[in-house]
C-alpha cells in the first residue's frame, strides 16, 4: 500500500473490509435473465430510497446519464444544461454520438441553474429550428466546486418544464452530498425530476456502480438500452453486494468529507496567490485558482505529487481537491502544509 494523500477524486475510494466480505459471500445469478438476487435487492432498495417505481444498476454514471438522454430525446434535438456540466464536457460527446443531440449550454453563477436562465434558451416552437428535447441539471455541480442547487429552484425548473412537455433529468452523481447539505432526504430533493442517476462509486465508497431511477416503464426501456450498450452484467451481484452497503451506510458519513473540504478551502484561502470563493465550498469539492502564485496548476500538482499529495487540475489556472472516506482530517492538514510550501517557497536571503 502506498501512503498517498489522494485528493484527485472521490472515485478513488477503496472498498471496506465489510464490502469485501459481502462481495465474497454474495448470492448471484444471471442478471440478464433478471435472476441475480443481490442486484434485484439493490435496485429495489434504491427505488425505495428515492421513492420511485423502479431502478436499474449500471456500471457507471456516464452510462446512466447517456441512457436517460437516449430515452428522453430524439435525434436532432437540443439539450439544455449548465456549461460546465459533466454530460457536456466529460462524456465523450456521447449525447451527439449516441442520441444525435446537441447541447445548448447555459452559464449559471456557481453552476446553479434557475428557470429564469433556462426559459430564454428554450427553442421557439417553429418547424425550422431544432427543438429543445431535454433539460439536465447536475446536483451537486462538480466543476462549479461541488455547489448545491436549492430545492425551490429545482422544483420550479421541473414544474415549468413539465408545463411545456419538457422532461428534466438529474445528473445526481453526488446527490447524497447535496441532500446532506440541504438537510433533506434524497427522495424529497429529487422528487420532481423525470429520472435521476446517482453513483455508488464516489463518496458512498462502492468499488463500481451507479443507478438510474424513474418510472417502471422508463426503467424497462433503460434495460433494453443498457443491454444494447453491452451493459448486461450477468453475475454482477458481487458488485451490488458492495453497493448495498454503500447505499445504506455511505450517506451517514458524508458530512465528514464536507467538514474536511471546508478545512482545505479555508487553509488554501489563506495562502498568498490562491483565490477561492469560499461560499462555493458547500460539499466535498474544493476548486481554486492558483494563477496569482505565478505557477501553472500542473506545476503545483507535480510539486504536490513529489510530496505524496495527488490533486486534479481543471485547467491551467484551477486545481481541484475532492475529500472522501480515505482521506482524514490529518491528511488534509498535511496536504495544506505541502500546498503552502509549494505555492510560497521560503526565499533564500
Ligand atoms: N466525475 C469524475 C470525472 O469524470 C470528472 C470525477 O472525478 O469527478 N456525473 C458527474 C457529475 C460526475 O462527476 C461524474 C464523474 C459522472 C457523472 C460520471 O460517472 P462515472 O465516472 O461513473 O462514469
Amino acid at each position: 500500500m502506498t501512503s498517498w494523500i489522494d485528493l484527485r477524486s472521490d472515485t478513488v475510494t477503496l472498498p471496506s473490509d465489510e464490502m469485501r466480505r459481502a462481495m465474497a459471500s454474495a448470492e448471484v445469478g444471471d442478471d440478464v435473465y433478471g435472476e441475480d438476487p443481490t442486484i434485484n435487492r439493490l435496485e429495489a432498495r434504491a427505488a425505495e430510497i428515492f421513492d420511485r417505481e423502479a431502478a436499474i444498476f449500471l456500471p457507471s454514471g456516464t452510462m446512466g446519464n447517456q441512457i436517460a438522454i437516449k430515452l428522453h430525446t430524439r435525434p436532432g434535438q437540443e439539450i439544455l444544461c449548465e456549461e460546465r456540466a459533466h454530460i457536456f464536457n466529460y462524456e465523450m460527446a456521447m449525447l451527439s454520438w449516441f442520441s444525435g443531440c446537441m447541447v445548448r449550454p447555459i452559464s449559471a453563477p456557481r453552476g446553479s441553474l434557475s428557470w429564469d436562465l433556462i426559459a430564454p434558451k428554450i427553442a421557439a416552437a417553429t418547424y425550422y429550428v431544432a427543438q429543445t428535447g431535454l433539460i439536465v441539471l447536475e446536483n451537486t455541480h462538480n466543476m462549479a466546486g461541488g455547489t448545491v442547487t436549492p430545492i425551490a429552484a429545482m422544483e420550479e425548473i421541473c414544474a415549468r418544464a413539465h408545463e411545456r412537455n419538457l422532461t428534466v433529468h438529474l445528473d445526481g452523481a453526488r446527490v447524497f452530498n447535496a441532500a446532506i447539505y440541504l438537510g433533506k432526504p434524497v427522495a424529497e430533493v429529487t422528487r420532481s425530476f423525470d429520472s435521476v442517476m446517482f453513483c455508488l462509486s464516489k463518496g458512498l465508497g462502492a468499488p463500481v456502480g451507479s443507478l438510474l431511477v424513474g418510472s417502471r416503464d422508463f426503467i424497462e426501456q433503460a434495460r433494453r438500452v443498457r443491454k444494447a450498450l453491452g451493459g448486461g452484467m450477468r453475475q454482477a451481484g458481487i458488485l451490488a453486494a458492495a453497493g448495498l452497503i454503500a447505499l445504506e451506510y455511505g450517506p451517514t458519513r458524508l458530512h465528514e468529507d464536507h467538514v474536511n473540504a471546508r478545512l482545505l478551502a479555508e487553509g488554501a484561502a489563506a495562502i498568498p496567490g490562491i483565490t477561492i470563493e469560499l461560499e462555493t465550498v458547500q460539499t466535498n469539492i474544493v476548486i481554486f485558482d492558483v494563477s496569482a502564485t505565478g505557477k501553472a496548476s500542473s506545476e503545483i500538482a507535480e510539486a504536490l505529487k513529489r510530496e505524496g499529495v495527488l490533486v486534479g487540475t481543471v485547467n491551467p489556472q484551477l486545481i481541484r481537491f475532492v475529500t472522501h472516506l480515505n482521506v482524514s482530517r490529518a491528511d488534509c492538514e498535511q496536504a495544506l502544509q505541502h500546498l503552502r510550501k509549494v505555492c510560497d517557497p521560503p526565499r533564500s536571503v
